[in-house]
């Protein structure tokens, strides 16, 4: 069967353009490469305590954590050599949900967007809609496991944050601090899945494919006219064909999509010719197209603090939350999704601006959650007491990587992206050393890695490369770069790019809302340009 539009990828992008797209009556196929998440899309996986219910690991939000520690884990891609989400819902199906309205700074010109894009509003508008943020997530109303909030508190008081209601006001991100917010709906994993994809699903004009993994594009130059991809039932040799004036639409993430233009002839050369040595079929090499696929890439350095407080519950650092969790809080999640596992970790989340050396503003992030994921220390401390802040650089910070691929076409980062520029790092270790100016002022409060023995300064150089990043890639793919402002890869006439890959730069907060923001404008901008089914 041939298809109007052909979308690659079920993570955010993939399933908003899905549903818009064959909302406006186009027939979609939606082909996703890994296979089912929370229960509502067939997944079953999940721990002994919820037998009985419809609920997986990725449906409640308290087993969050555990995706990091279970000796299974299936949904991480294979060939992706970070986290990245292999099934449905990519990364949102996986992610902390942590979820932040964009701010009119994440859609600016200064960030690299488009003129015409600037005007998020009616976009965001649409996505809120559908997904409503909450920083209450469990379905009585009330917040639990609050003390980390309460320490948070008054350690950033000192140093005249305010608290607010973050998505009320998402350009207000200046010395403030509030509970985090979410994209869960009833107490469990909402996003994306559990909305636009239920509504694509109703359509007789959608089709949904899971476990097939896309291998390239089928062009004639600059014209698509299917995708190749391991599933032959699909077609003769698993090519599935567009209508005449069919699209492919792109959405397999900051790591897939590269690959797959990589394999479609599209990107430099030197990433071609490692498709090329791997004796995989290409295009005619007249037909490569040179573009900057896998430039431009950032993601979020961040760093963790760790402390201990005599009135937190570090919860076990969620080491029990899947095989023993505590008896309460499993009863009262399941009697009605409220409690402490309607939430996943984190609790508070504050933002400060930050002058750099070069006089550029940076904004840095705060996470708190209780909990640790390792400590270095030579302290004695309180493990039951423990929590974590994470702070990260956001926007205005200046690094920039590159993702490829390997002989083995394992996507990784060829030039790793933090702190390449040294007044990134020099400017989130001024906004570390803020954050504990306070600490001694704070009844209690300890901060046990780094510990005394280590300088903030000397913490911040030794600090695990392995550990400096965030899993918030974008700009593989950047809009003016590699698409233009209708998403259309240049040098095509019918291929477009609706994922994280095609964001210039990060946004001040966890960039989910941006690219679901993004997703709408893409998809509302595609419908309307000519030539297409
Ligand atoms: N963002 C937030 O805003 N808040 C968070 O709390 C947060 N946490 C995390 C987190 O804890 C983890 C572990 C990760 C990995 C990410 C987090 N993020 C968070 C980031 C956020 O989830 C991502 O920015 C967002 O999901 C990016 O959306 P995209 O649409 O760009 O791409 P995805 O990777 O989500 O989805 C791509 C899909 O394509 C996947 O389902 C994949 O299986 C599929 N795919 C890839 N290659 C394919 C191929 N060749 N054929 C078919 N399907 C393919
Ligand atoms: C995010 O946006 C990040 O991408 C995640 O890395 C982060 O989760 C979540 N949100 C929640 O803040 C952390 C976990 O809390 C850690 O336990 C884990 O070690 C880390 O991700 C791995 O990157």
């Amino acid at each position: 069967t041939a298809y109007d539009y052909i979308i690659v990828g079920a993570g955010p992008g993939g399933i908003i353009a899905a549903d818009r797209l064959s909302e406006a009556g186009k027939n979609v196929l939606l082909l996703e490469r890994g296979g089912p998440s929370t229960w509502e899309t067939g997944g079953r996986y999940a721990p002994d305590w919820a037998d009985g219910q419809p609920l997986t690991k990725f449906d409640v939000p308290g087993l969050f954590e555990t995706l990091f520690t279970d000796s299974n884990p299936f949904w991480w891609c294979k060939d992706v050599n970070t986290f990245a989400g292999c099934l449905v819902g990519g990364g949102t199906s996986v992610n902390g949900a942590l979820y932040w309205y964009p701010a009119d700074s994440d859609f600016s010109t200064e960030q690299g967007w488009p003129s015409s894009w600037v005007n998020h509003a009616p976009y965001t508008a649409k996505l809120i809609d559908r997904i409503p943020s909450t920083d209450h997530p469990s379905t009585d109303g009330l917040r639990y496991l609050e003390q980390t909030e309460n320490v948070t508190a008054m350690l950033l008081g000192y140093q005249g944050y305010r608290q607010v209601t973050i998505n009320d006001d998402p350009d207000s991100k200046d010395h403030i601090y509030g509970y985090s917010a979410y994209s869960f709906i009833g107490g469990q994993r909402g996003g994306p899945v559990a909305t636009y994809l239920q509504s694509a699903n109703t359509r007789p004009n959608f089709t949904f494919k899971q476990w097939v993994y896309v291998l390239n594009v089928v062009r004639d130059g600059a014209q698509i006219t299917g995708v190749a991809t391991n599933d032959t039932s699909l077609g003769p040799d698993g090519v599935v064909p567009l209508t005449p004036n069919g699209r492919v639409v792109l959405a397999a993430g900051s790591f897939g999509s590269p690959r797959v233009l990589f394999r479609s002839g599209i990107g430099p050369e030197d990433m071609i010719e490692v498709v090329q040595a791997a004796g995989l079929e290409l295009p005619d090499e007249e037909d490569w197209i040179d573009l900057p696929v896998g430039y431009n890439v950032s993601d979020n350095p961040s760093i963790n603090l760790v402390f201990t407080h005599p009135s937190v519950d570090a919860y076990d650092n969620w080491a029990t939350v899947w095989s023993d969790p505590r008896e309460a809080d499993a009863n009262q999640y399941l009697a009605n999704r409220s409690g402490v596992l309607a939430q996943a970790s984190p609790r508070v989340n504050f933002w400060r601006a930050l002058c750099g050396s070069d006089g550029n503003t940076r904004w840095m992030q705060g996470t708190v959650r209780p909990g640790a994921a390792s400590v270095d220390t030579v302290y004695p401390y309180n493990a039951s007491q423990m929590f974590t802040i994470t702070a990260y650089l956001s926007t205005g910070l200046t690094s920039r990587g590159r993702i490829g691929i390997d002989v083995a076409l394992t996507a990784r980062a060829l030039v790793n992206p933090w702190f390449v520029d040294e007044i990134d790092r020099e400017t989130l270790l001024q906004g570390l050393e803020e954050i504990v100016s306070t600490v001694p002022l704070v009844n209690g409060l300890t901060m046990i890695t780094p510990d005394n023995t280590t300088t903030m300064e000397d913490y911040v150089a030794d600090y695990s490369v392995a550990s400096l990043g965030s899993n918030h890639w974008v700009g593989s793919n950047a809009i003016g770069a590699v698409v233009d402002e209708n998403t259309l890869v240049f040098g095509t006439n019918n291929l477009f790019i609706v994922d994280a890959s095609i964001v210039p730069a990060l946004p001040v907060g966890n960039p989910q809302g941006v690219v679901m923001s993004m997703a709408e404008q893409a998809v509302s901008r595609i419908l309307a340009l000519a030539g297409g089914p």
